[in-house]
């Protein structure tokens, strides 16, 4: 039987049916570091991994047992795709199976941070709340606005339609190469024009290629009422600059689900009531979790089949 390492526990049919065609190990202590993930491409066949997992080119030195990384995630920048090639490793990822749950996230920063949710909740918890009041934290209007989505890929388009059909948007949006949707969205030629949108989500994927791609002078092209959400991966964005936007009121409010360093998330971040701070919960429904793992799995039985994984991607 070929040994399987899953790097973390997920859900159980998934585990079960792994272990009927493999000889697994879960592992339970958090995410490996560099040191670890050299190991474990040294002691097994394939890999589970996911998301704080350290695969970048370092570990792919050397001789290695493992032919097969199954990603748990669409985002693999924690895995150096081209270094595993080099190596003779497979790697795979799991898209448009959390495209509607991360998607729903993207539509949950948008309204919490317009409409204030986090400071309210907060305010009703601490017994601060005295009452209805007219001009009680009153926020900003959804319906109708404008939403720059930044990276029209499968999730960006998912957000862009529920922002299109669910709250009449006009949609704008920037993306590297042109890209035609069946819905109304305009695309523009600068990231300033679809920063300048009354909200502006960032649906890229991570790496090399989008690092800091929401730098100080892109931040500067949005409006003063300007609201800003990142579903993406935390080091698309200059997160000092975007602090230093929201603690000066250069932009009107924030959410986000993702940072630079996970799970470190700055003391000055925390502080400011005008965002909205989730830990990392794009994907996370029990059924979407569930069938990202079937999909990683699925993708690492084809390999030990010797057939192609359908969702490899180098
Ligand atoms: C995942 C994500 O849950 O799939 C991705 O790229 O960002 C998340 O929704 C996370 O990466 C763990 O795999």
């Amino acid at each position: 039987m070929k040994k399987l390492l899953i790097t973390r526990d997920i859900a159980a049919p998934v585990i079960a049916q792994a272990r009927d065609l493999f000889d697994v190990t879960v592992h339970d202590g958090g995410a490996l570091d560099a040191t670890a993930s050299a190991q474990a491409l040294r002691d097994y066949d394939a890999i589970l991994p996911t998301l704080g997992d350290d695969f970048a080119a370092p570990v792919f030195d050397g001789d290695l047992r493992c032919k097969m990384l199954g990603n748990f995630g669409v985002g693999y920048n924690h895995i150096d795709a081209a270094a595993a090639r080099a190596a003779g490793v497979t790697v795979s990822n799991t898209p448009d199976v959390l495209t509607d749950a991360t998607a729903d996230i993207g539509l949950t920063l948008i309204l919490a941070s317009a409409r204030r949710a986090g400071e309210g909740e907060r305010m009703v918890r601490s017994g601060a709340w005295g009452g209805f009041g007219p001009k009680n934290l009153l926020g900003t209007h959804v319906t109708g606005k404008t939403v720059g989505i930044i990276g029209m890929g499968r999730i960006g388009q998912a957000v862009a339609r529920r922002c299109h059909f669910g709250f009449a948007m006009e949609v704008v949006f920037f993306n590297r190469s042109a890209k035609s949707v069946d819905f109304p969205a305009r695309q523009v030629d600068t990231l300033a024009e679809a920063m300048g949108a009354d909200f502006v989500v960032v649906t890229t994927p991570g790496g090399a290629e989008t690092t800091r791609l929401i730098d100080k002078d892109a931040l500067a092209a949005m409006k003063s009422s300007g609201i800003f959400v990142n579903i993406s991966r935390g080091e698309v964005v200059d997160e000092a600059a975007l602090i230093d936007a929201l603690a000066s009121g250069a932009i009107t409010a924030a959410g986000l689900d993702v940072y630079e360093n996970e799970p470190h998330v700055p003391d000055r971040l925390r502080a400011l009531e005008n965002c909205v701070l989730l830990p990392h919960l794009g994907s996370a429904t029990a059924e979407t979790r569930q069938a990202m793992g079937q999909m990683a799995l699925d993708n690492i039985i084809a390999w030990a089949r010797g057939e192609a994984p359908p969702q490899a991607v180098n």
